[in-house]
C-alpha cells in the first residue's frame, strides 16, 4: 500500500487507508506501507545501524553464521520517534491491538550479511489457544523498517500469506520440519520492499529469511509490540535496566509504550 503525501505529513492514515491496512493484516497476516519514511532520513539511520552492526559482524564464514542482528544502543537517532512511535505503524497496531500496547527496551535489528543462507521457516509466536479452532486476533506484533531495498539477491523476507490463520497444535509442538513441509505445499511472497517502506507482520506469520547473495548488509529494524493482557507475562521480570537519561530521551507516549523496562538514576 501506498500512502498520500497528507498521511505522511500528518503521520496519520485516512479512514478507508486504514480499514484497507487492517484487512491485509487480517487476511494476509502482514502489510506493507510504501513512502512512509524520508529516504533522506533513512540515509543517517543505516549509517548508524551499520556502525553497531559492524561491531557485532559474526567472524563465521559459515552461512548459518552470518544472519542475526544488534540491539540498538539506547540513544540517538535509534531513539527518533519515527523508529519508537512510528505513527503511522502505531495508528494500525492501536487500531488492532488495543491503545496500550506495550514494547520493550532495547529493540532489535534482523540483518543477513552478505553470504547468510536460507533461513529455517518459522513462526515467531504460537496461538495463545493452539488447542482450539479458533483465530484470535493479534497479540503481538512486528514494525519492521527496512534501512536497505530489500531485493530477491539480497535475502528479502519471504512470508506465506495466511499462514497466521492455521490453528493447528501440532505445527507448534513439532519440529520445525513439519511447518517447512506444509509451507512447501503453500503459495509464498517475497518482501522486496523498497526503502521508506514500513512493514507490520503478525508475529504468527511463517516466514524467514533468505540467502543474501550481495555484498551488502542487508538489514531492517525490528520493534515488537505486545497487546497489554490482564496479567505481566513471566520474562517481564528480567527486562533491562534503562539509565532515566536514556529514557528521557523519549517523548511521554514512547515512555508508555516502553513502560516495563525497569528505569534507574535519576530522574
Ligand atoms: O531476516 C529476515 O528476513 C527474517 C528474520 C526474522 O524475522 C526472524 O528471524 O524472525
Amino acid at each position: 500500500m501506498d500512502i498520500s503525501v497528507e498521511e505522511r505529513r500528518e503521520g496519520r492514515l485516512s479512514a478507508d487507508r486504514l480499514a484497507a491496512a487492517q484487512l491485509r493484516l487480517r487476511q494476509a497476516g502482514y502489510v506493507v506501507l510504501e513512502n512512509v519514511l524520508s529516504l533522506d532520513w533513512l540515509v543517517g539511520i543505516r549509517e548508524a545501524f551499520d556502525k553497531e552492526l559492524a561491531r557485532v559482524e559474526p567472524d563465521g564464514a559459515a552461512s548459518t553464521d552470518r544472519r542475526g542482528g544488534c540491539h540498538a544502543p539506547l540513544c540517538m537517532p535509534f531513539f527518533d520517534p519515527l523508529i519508537v512511535e512510528n505513527p503511522i505503524g502505531l495508528q494500525i497496531m492501536e487500531s488492532v491491538m488495543g491503545e496500550d500496547l506495550w514494547a520493550m527496551l532495547p529493540y532489535h535489528t534482523n540483518t543477513s550479511w552478505p553470504g547468510a543462507g536460507m533461513q529455517h521457516g518459522h513462526s515467531d509466536t504460537k496461538h495463545l489457544f493452539p488447542e482450539v479452532p479458533v483465530v484470535l486476533p493479534p497479540s503481538l506484533m512486528v514494525l519492521n523498517i527496512p534501512v536497505v531495498d530489500f531485493t530477491e539477491e539480497n535475502g528479502s523476507t519471504e512470508v506465506w500469506p495466511g499462514s497466521h490463520l492455521i490453528v493447528d497444535a501440532s505445527i507448534g509442538s513439532s519440529p520445525l520440519e513439519t511447518l517447512e513441509r506444509r509451507a512447501a505445499e503453500m503459495p509464498s511472497v517475497r518482501l522486496n520492499v523498497p526503502t521508506g517502506a514500513i512493514v507490520l507482520r503478525d508475529m504468527r506469520v511463517w516466514h524467514r529469511g533468505t540467502p543474501n547473495r550481495t555484498d551488502i548488509v542487508r538489514t531492517m529494524i525490528s520493534l515488537v509490540y505486545f497487546r497489554q493482557l490482564h496479567g505481566l507475562p513471566d520474562h517481564l521480570t528480567h527486562l533491562p535496566v534503562i539509565p532515566w537519561a536514556c529514557k528521557n530521551l523519549l517523548s511521554e507516549r514512547a515512555k508508555r509504550i516502553f513502560r516495563y523496562n525497569p528505569v534507574e538514576g535519576n530522574t
